[in-house]
C-alpha cells in the first residue's frame, strides 16, 4: 500500500495511542446465547420499517464465536489499544440483579486475550443496548435508569479493573437521547422532545454515578470519561439570525452535555431555549455535584460538521409551532456513502474549541471513519483509496489540533471491521476489515494495510 502521508502525521508523538473501535451488538451476533435478554435494539430491528433490508444483529460479524481469531487480526493492524464495548444485556439480564457468570465470562477471556498480545483493552459500558425490561419500566427518560447503569457498570468493573485500566461510561448520549427518544431514527424509537431531554439528564446522571462508584473503588491508575458525538457548528452567514441557529444547535447537541460534566451546570442559554419549548431538565438537588466528576479523557466521536441557518427555505425565521429555525446548510462538500460532507478542517477547528473552551481536559478520538460503496475483488479484497484519503486528512486534522494546542492523546478508527450499521443494517460499511457476511471471512482493505504502516512510521519502529 502506498504510505500517503500528510506532513502533519508526522508531529505525532511516538507515545501516541493508536486504536481500532467497536460495539457489542454491532458485532458479536449470539443474541440468544449464555443468558442474553434483548435491548431495545432486539425490540427496534423487530418493528417493522426501523432498520434497512429487516437486518438485526443476531448474527452480525458472528464475534462473539470468532473473538481468538478477530484479536489476531486487531494485533496484524499493529495498534495498541481495542475500544469495545459490553452488552448490559449480558453481563446482568434485564438489567437488574445479580451478575450473569456465563455472559461476563466472555468479557474476562476477551480482556486475557488481548492483553496476551500486548493490546490495551478500552471499555465502554453502554454503546446503546439497553435491557428492554429497563426500557419497559421507562428506559432513560426515567431516573431510576440511571442508579440502574450505575449498579451495572459496578459488576462489570469489579469483574475486569484488575485488568482494565481505561473505562468509558457512555457512547454518545446524544444519540441515546435525541435520535432514541426524539427523533425516532434509533432504539427505541420514541418520538417526545420532553422525554429526550429528561434522558439526557438521566444519561449524564448515570454517568455521574457510576464513575464516582468506579472510582472509589479503583485500586491502580485508572482513567475515567465518557464518549461524545460531536462536530463543530457554525452559522452559514454572519447574520444575528445564523449566528443565532448556530448556537442553539450547539448549545443542544454539545454544551449540554460538557457544561454540566466539566463546569458543574446546565449552560443558560440552553435552558432558556428549553424553556420556550416548555421543557424542563429534571434535576434534583445534588444531581449537579455527582454528574461533575473530573474527567480523565474525554471520548471525541468526530464524523462531519455542519452549518446552521435561522431562515428556512422560504424566508421564515420561525416554523408551524412558533419555534426558532434551526436549518442545516450543506457546505457542498463530497460526502461519504452516509451522505455526510467530509470536513477534516471542522476536526481541527472543534478540538482547538474544545481545548479553549475546557481547559485541563485531555482527550482521545474514541471514533473517526468513514462509510463508502466498498467494492471487494474476487480475492474479497477492497483497494478503498477513498476510506484512506479520509483517514489521512482526519489524522493530519487532529496533528493539526495538537500544534494549536488541544491537547489530544490518541486515535481509534471507526471501526475495526464491517458490522451491522444501526438503522442502516449491514449495507454501510465502515470497516478497515471488509466482512463477507455469507462466509464471515474477514478481509484486511487496503485502509487497513495503509493505516498499520501509518502507525508504524509515526512510532519510529
Ligand atoms: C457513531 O455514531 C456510533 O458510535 C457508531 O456505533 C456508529 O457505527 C458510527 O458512528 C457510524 O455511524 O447527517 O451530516 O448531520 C455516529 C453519530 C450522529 C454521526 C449524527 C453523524 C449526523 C451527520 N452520528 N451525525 S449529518
Amino acid at each position: 500500500p502506498t504510505v500517503g502521508l500528510d506532513p502533519a502525521i508526522d508531529t505525532l508523538p511516538a507515545s501516541f495511542r493508536w486504536g481500532v473501535a467497536t460495539s457489542a451488538y454491532q458485532i458479536e451476533g449470539a443474541h440468544e446465547e449464555d443468558g442474553r435478554t434483548p435491548s431495545i435494539w432486539d425490540t427496534y430491528c423487530r418493528t417493522p420499517g426501523m432498520v434497512h433490508d429487516g437486518d438485526n444483529g443476531d448474527v452480525a460479524c458472528d464475534h462473539y464465536h470468532r473473538m481468538p481469531e478477530d484479536v489476531a487480526l486487531i494485533g496484524s493492524l499493529g495498534v495498541d489499544t481495542y475500544r469495545f464495548s459490553v452488552a448490559w444485556p449480558r453481563v446482568q439480564p434485564g438489567g437488574r440483579g445479580p451478575v450473569n457468570p456465563a455472559g461476563l465470562a466472555f468479557y474476562d477471556r476477551l480482556v486475557d486475550e488481548l492483553l496476551a498480545k500486548g493490546i490495551d483493552p478500552w471499555v465502554t459500558l453502554y454503546h446503546w443496548d439497553l435491557p428492554q425490561e429497563l426500557e419497559d419500566a421507562g428506559g432513560w427518560p426515567a431516573r431510576d435508569t440511571a442508579y440502574r447503569f450505575a449498579d451495572y457498570s459496578m459488576l462489570v468493573f469489579d469483574a475486569l479493573s484488575d485488568r482494565v485500566r481505561e473505562w468509558t461510561t457512555l457512547n454518545e448520549p446524544w444519540c441515546s437521547a435525541m435520535l432514541g427518544y426524539y427523533e425516532g431514527r434509533q432504539a427505541p424509537g420514541r418520538q417526545d422532545f420532553g422525554a429526550a431531554i429528561h434522558a439526557v439528564h438521566h444519561l449524564l446522571l448515570g454517568h455521574g454515578l457510576a464513575t464516582q462508584r468506579m472510582r472509589e473503588a479503583a485500586t491502580g491508575p485508572t482513567g475515567f470519561g465518557i464518549t461524545l458525538n460531536m462536530s463543530h457548528s457554525s452559522p452559514a452567514t454572519d447574520s444575528e439570525v445564523d449566528r443565532e441557529a448556530a448556537r442553539r444547535a450547539d448549545g443542544l447537541s454539545r454544551r449540554i452535555y460538557l457544561d454540566p460534566l466539566v463546569k458543574g451546570h446546565y449552560p443558560e442559554d440552553v435552558v432558556a431555549d428549553l424553556a420556550r419549548r416548555g421543557v424542563t431538565i429534571p434535576v434534583r438537588d445534588g444531581d449537579l455535584e455527582v454528574i461533575r466528576q473530573p474527567i480523565d479523557v474525554l471520548g471525541v466521536n468526530y464524523y462531519s460538521s455542519h452549518r446552521f441557518s435561522g431562515v428556512d427555505e422560504q424566508g421564515n425565521t420561525t416554523d408551524a409551532d412558533g419555534l426558532p429555525v434551526d436549518r442545516t446548510v450543506r457546505f457542498g462538500l463530497p460526502v461519504t456513502a452516509m451522505d455526510w460532507e467530509i470536513i477534516p478542517e471542522g476536526f481541527t477547528e472543534l478540538l482547538v474549541q474544545l481545548g479553549r473552551e475546557y481547559p485541563g481536559v485531555p482527550m482521545v478520538i474514541t471514533e473517526n471513519g468513514a462509510a463508502f460503496d466498498d467494492e471487494a475483488d474476487e480475492t474479497g479484497f477492497v483497494r478503498d483509496a477513498d476510506r484512506t484519503a479520509y483517514l489521512e486528512s482526519h489524522i493530519a486534522a487532529v496533528a493539526k489540533a495538537r500544534e494549536l494546542g488541544a491537547d489530544v492523546r490518541g486515535y481509534f478508527a471507526w471501526s475495526l471491521m464491517d458490522n451491522f450499521e444501526w438503522s442502516y443494517g449491514y449495507e454501510k460499511r465502515f470497516g478497515l476489515v471488509h466482512v463477507d457476511y455469507a462466509t464471515q471471512v474477514r478481509t484486511p482493505k487496503s485502509s487497513a494495510l495503509w493505516y498499520r504502516d501509518t502507525i508504524r512510521r509515526v512510532r519510529g519502529s
